[in-house]
């Protein structure tokens, strides 16, 4: 199956058209890392993925058919994305992809609060408001398995935000792909926070898709990568079930280190590790051994994410004042709150 008739098998042939729609999808961070593709056409990955949705965080679409231009368009946050740019051709490139009618071009416009270029994927949720946009638009009425099919078809990530809470991507084994999705794990667990460590505001030197392939086709440590990510899964899910913080803690920076050593090991290498942000796993880690219950996760950049309980927000908040606190499970609100 190709991605035409992938996307074809998943929408309906009969669509309606609303005069217009509007959607929400929060973005996600990965406790267990999604890393190496096994089918780039229809973004396959190698391993499954489990993440935490960042509930305050995310992006809303406003989405429109176009009555006289025979183009899409986009504005982001009150600012009109030109259309040569990468993005803008990654999104129009995807609404031709699953426009069920060639003649249809669409108004796009996005406002997101996720900083950009702090480490926190914007495609993610901006891909999972925009298939969720489009299924109100259409009247298509897919359920979420089916949009995170079409989101993962955007950007893999995204197919994890169309649900609060804890996701997993299962990796799937079929070669259309069409088992290949999140699903919404049953666990709550609302004293876990997340606090983020803006080291470094500058945009990353080389996107994930590619560091993907690089690590996948030169590192000697990857081979080993899609077989341990899915004992630390087991690993991880054991611990939320038993709410078992130091377990959760250990599996889910162990996890993210291991991703940067396989992309460290590739020709050439891979450092998305700056020494600020080797500094600062090491003062983690520090208060780690004075007894505060705290770990560390890094995504394709050198900002940190780290993992706590409520309980110790004050402890680690004296010591890290410049940590930016995010309650994961915290309401939305409209217009979005931008990060503080
Ligand atoms: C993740 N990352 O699981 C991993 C960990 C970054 C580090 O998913 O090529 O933008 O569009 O499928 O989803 C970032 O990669 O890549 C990512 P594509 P995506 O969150």
């Amino acid at each position: 199956m190709n991605r035409h008739e992938c996307i074809a098998s998943i929408i309906p042939s009969h669509s309606s058209h609303q005069d217009h729609a509007q959607a929400y999808a929060p973005t996600n961070i990965a406790l267990i890392k999604y890393w190496g593709k096994r089918n780039k056409i229809l973004n396959l990955p190698t391993n499954s993925s489990l993440s935490l949705s960042i509930n305050p965080l995310g992006c809303q679409t406003t989405i429109q058919l176009q009555h006289h231009v025979k183009m899409h368009s986009w504005q982001h946050n009150q600012q009109v994305i030109a259309p040569d740019t990468h993005r803008f051709q990654r999104l129009s490139q995807f609404l031709d992809d699953i426009k069920p009618n060639k003649d249809i071009y669409y108004s796009i416009i996005t406002e997101s609060n996720v900083p950009m270029a702090a480490g926190i994927a914007s495609s993610a949720c901006g891909f999972a408001a925009l298939v969720r946009a489009l299924d109100k638009l259409h009247g298509w009425q897919l359920s979420l398995s089916q949009m995170s099919i079409l989101s993962r078809m955007a950007s893999g990530s995204a197919c994890r935000s169309l649900w609060p809470g804890f996701v997993q991507w299962h990796c799937g084994a079929a070669e259309n792909g069409l088992d290949s999705h999140g699903e919404r794990l049953a666990i709550d667990w609302p004293e876990l926070q997340m606090g983020l460590f803006l080291i470094d505001s500058q945009s990353k030197k080389i996107g994930s898709t590619e560091a993907m392939t690089i690590t996948q086709q030169t590192s000697p440590l990857y081979k080993n990568w899609p077989q341990q990510a899915h004992l630390d899964l087991e690993q991880l899910k054991a611990a939320l079930e038993q709410k078992d913080f130091w377990a959760f803690g250990e599996v889910l920076e162990k996890n993210a280190c291991l991703m940067h050593q396989c992309m460290e090991k590739s020709t050439p290498p891979i450092r998305y590790t700056t020494p600020a942000t080797q500094m600062l796993r090491h003062a983690i880690g520090s208060l780690r051994d004075q007894g505060i219950p705290i770990f560390f996760s890094q995504d394709a950049g050198p900002n940190l994410k780290c993992f706590f309980l409520q309980e110790s927000l004050s402890d680690i908040k004296t010591v890290f004042p410049e940590l930016i606190h995010i309650n994961p499970h915290q309401e939305r609100h409209f217009p979005l709150k931008p990060l503080t």
